[in-house]
């Protein structure tokens, strides 16, 4: 008896550490694609945890974010920009250090959290920012290329520091990669009406292999690919630039709300989301709201009665809004201490599907 009651024990000791094992291995795509089935929704914020109204955490100690000041509670997702790595900078576009957002990145990463990274890179030609469309229509593509491989390499090699890590547990790290974003605008150089649909898909797959092939880490997917088209497309617009299921993971779109009247922007919600759970279905892949928000939330119960309404009639995976910024009051889409929406953040972020990082 006592000899069964031993073997009992052993194999409950071993299933156990079986199971943390795989909870802690589970890969990214994975934990993304259950959502659907969990009814649940990561939530997220660009630059979160670095900085917030008014404040920053270089050089601050005591520094806390907006969210965990509002409701106690890190964002799952977090998003950073990579603008100004390809120059070489050692303040990103935003003037944020490329230092403290690795130190972030790794440590949401080891916390369990999801990090994401966005790319504004400046004007392969006038040297200009993302915004500058001007001089690609005439540039020859080819020369275009030439220009970016040494970029890609510096993005390559801060995604590849972000994902080394001294620990050995910390070896399964994942990150979402998010380049060429909303293309089908006409803001910035990668935009269709500056680049052919050819030279936009060669864009992409250029960027895969020179990202890919750079990876320090071979031995499983440490980067999952985002696309995401800006709102007003439909199924076919959607794709027409789509570069292929081999190098695309998670199915995304940008979508704002712009001004206090939240009707378009629900129309669009609706109507994009719709098409992509079809998308999402027929290309087995995650969807994502990888953008949205609402600038100086001006609709009251923004949370509760615009965002939450429609995104849980869908199987979004994750939405992450966009940042609170340090030095531009009116640019913030979360809210801070005393800010009117902070009541209804806090009703939307305890609703069950609205997945934050310590409730993961
Ligand atoms: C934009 C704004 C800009 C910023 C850019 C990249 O939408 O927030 O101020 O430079 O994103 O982060």
């Amino acid at each position: 008896m006592r000899k069964l009651i031993y073997i009992f024990l052993t194999l409950c000791i071993i299933s156990s550490c079986v199971q943390n094992t795989k909870t802690k291995q589970q890969d990214l795509l994975t934990r993304l694609n259950e959502t659907a089935e969990k009814g649940i929704i990561y939530f997220g914020q660009q630059d979160a945890t670095v900085y917030g109204h008014f404040s920053t955490c270089w050089g601050n100690a005591d520094f806390k974010s907006d969210m965990s000041k509002i409701c106690g509670n890190e964002p799952m997702i977090l998003g950073f920009d990579l603008g100004g790595i390809e120059s070489g900078d050692s303040l990103n576009l935003d003037g944020v250090p490329f230092s403290v957002i690795r130190n972030a990145a790794q440590t949401h990463l080891k916390k369990g959290g999801i990090v994401t990274f966005s790319w504004h890179p400046r004007n392969p030609v006038t040297l200009s920012n993302s915004w500058d469309t001007t001089a690609i229509v005439t540039a020859d593509f080819e020369q275009i290329k030439i220009t970016l491989k040494p970029w890609l390499k510096n993005v390559a090699t801060f995604l590849n520091s972000c994902l080394t890590s001294c620990c050995d547990s910390d070896k399964n790290h994942q990150i979402i990669f998010r380049p060429w974003h909303e293309h089908t605008g006409w803001w910035f150089w990668w935009g269709q009406q500056t680049l052919t649909k050819e030279h936009y898909i060669n864009l992409w797959h250029f960027t895969y292999s020179e990202i890919m092939n750079s990876l320090n880490r071979k031995d499983t997917k440490s980067i999952l690919w985002a696309y995401s088209p800006n709102f007003g497309v439909n199924k076919d617009t959607y794709m027409e630039r789509y570069p292929g299921d081999n190098e695309v993971d998670i199915l995304g779109f940008d979508c704002y709300q712009f001004g206090a009247d939240p009707t378009s922007y629900i129309n669009d919600l609706n109507k994009t989301l719709a098409f992509m759970t079809e998308l999402g279905y027929e290309h087995k892949k995650p969807i994502a709201l990888t953008e949205t928000g609402n600038e100086s939330l001006q609709t009251p119960n923004w949370w509760t009665e615009v965002l939450l309404p429609v995104i849980e009639k869908y199987p979004v995976s994750y939405t992450m809004v966009w940042r609170n910024a340090y030095d531009k009051p009116e640019h913030f889409y979360v809210p801070f201490e005393g800010e009117a929406s902070a009541e209804d953040f806090r009703q939307f972020v305890s609703n069950k599907k609205i997945i934050l990082l310590e409730n993961k």
